[in-house]
């Protein structure tokens, strides 16, 4: 397949309340109003909703159920998997597949637990073979200002001390050959801010795009 035939695949990521779902929904629109056919999704979910694994999900975040902690992220993986397919078929297509969290977000918040020893290698174990991204944009923000945004504090997650951890295992993540797909983009900044640089970022990634490989060990 022609690099330049194919679809680009965009990741959005970061901590609670970034903004990724404002600027996922942005970046969709600007990519459809240039004429380009896009596939948004996101993870968990409203498809997964859809699958047995997608409801157990869902249950464990509002709290409704318990999990063991690998079991839990375990699902998280097979959620991803179960649209694997969805997702290279609409890049073989030459369709833009935006997502809103992937496998980056699934690998640090299931190491984010105080408990669980569960380290990044493990936890990113699961995802290999899963569609590497040609960018993947992590919205960075300081915990204390996500939490200032609207709804914080419903969630399993969104307590101050595991959004820290969150925040110091993506850099850790970075810090890896994983990071070599990651750009930083300040978040703390107005919505229109922040959607100026995604596109700037974005163009570049149009601009040079990899080789839709699988993530590798
Ligand atoms: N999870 C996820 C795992 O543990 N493993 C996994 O494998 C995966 C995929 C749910 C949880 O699941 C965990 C991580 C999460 O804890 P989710 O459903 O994506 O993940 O989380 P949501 O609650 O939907 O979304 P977030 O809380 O992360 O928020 P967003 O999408 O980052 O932020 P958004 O756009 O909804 O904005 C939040 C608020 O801020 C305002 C918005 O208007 C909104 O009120 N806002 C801004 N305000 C000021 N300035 C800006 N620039 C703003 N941008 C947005
Ligand atoms: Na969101």
């Amino acid at each position: 397949m022609s690099p330049r035939s194919r679809g680009i695949l965009i990741v959005i990521e970061g901590l609670d309340r970034a903004g990724k779902s404002t600027q996922h929904a942005r970046l969709c629109q600007s990519l459809e109003r240039q004429g380009r056919r896009v596939k948004r999704m996101r993870f968990p979910g409203s498809h997964a909703l859809t699958t047995p694994i997608g409801k157990s999900i869902d249950a464990y975040l509002k709290g409704e159920s318990q999990q063991e902690d690998h079991a839990i992220h375990l699902l998280f993986s097979a959620n991803r998997w179960e649209a694997a397919g969805q997702i290279r078929n609409a890049i073989k297509e030459g369709i833009t597949v935006v997502i809103d969290r992937y496998y980056y977000s699934g690998i640090v918040y299931s190491a984010a637990k105080d408990k669980a020893d569960l380290s990044l290698k493990w936890a990113r174990d699961p995802e290999i073979g899963l569609p590497r991204p040609d960018v993947c944009l992590f919205l960075d923000i300081a915990p204390e200002a996500a939490a200032k945004r609207g709804g914080f504090g419903g969630e399993k997650y969104e307590t101050s001390s595991i959004q820290k951890r969150v925040r110091e295992l993506f850099y850790k993540l970075m810090g890896t050959s994983d990071g070599m797909d990651i750009r930083i983009v300040d978040a703390g900044r107005s919505v229109e801010e922040v959607e100026k640089d995604i596109m700037e970022r974005v163009k570049d990634a149009m601009d040079q795009p990899k080789l839709a490989k699988p993530l590798t060990a």
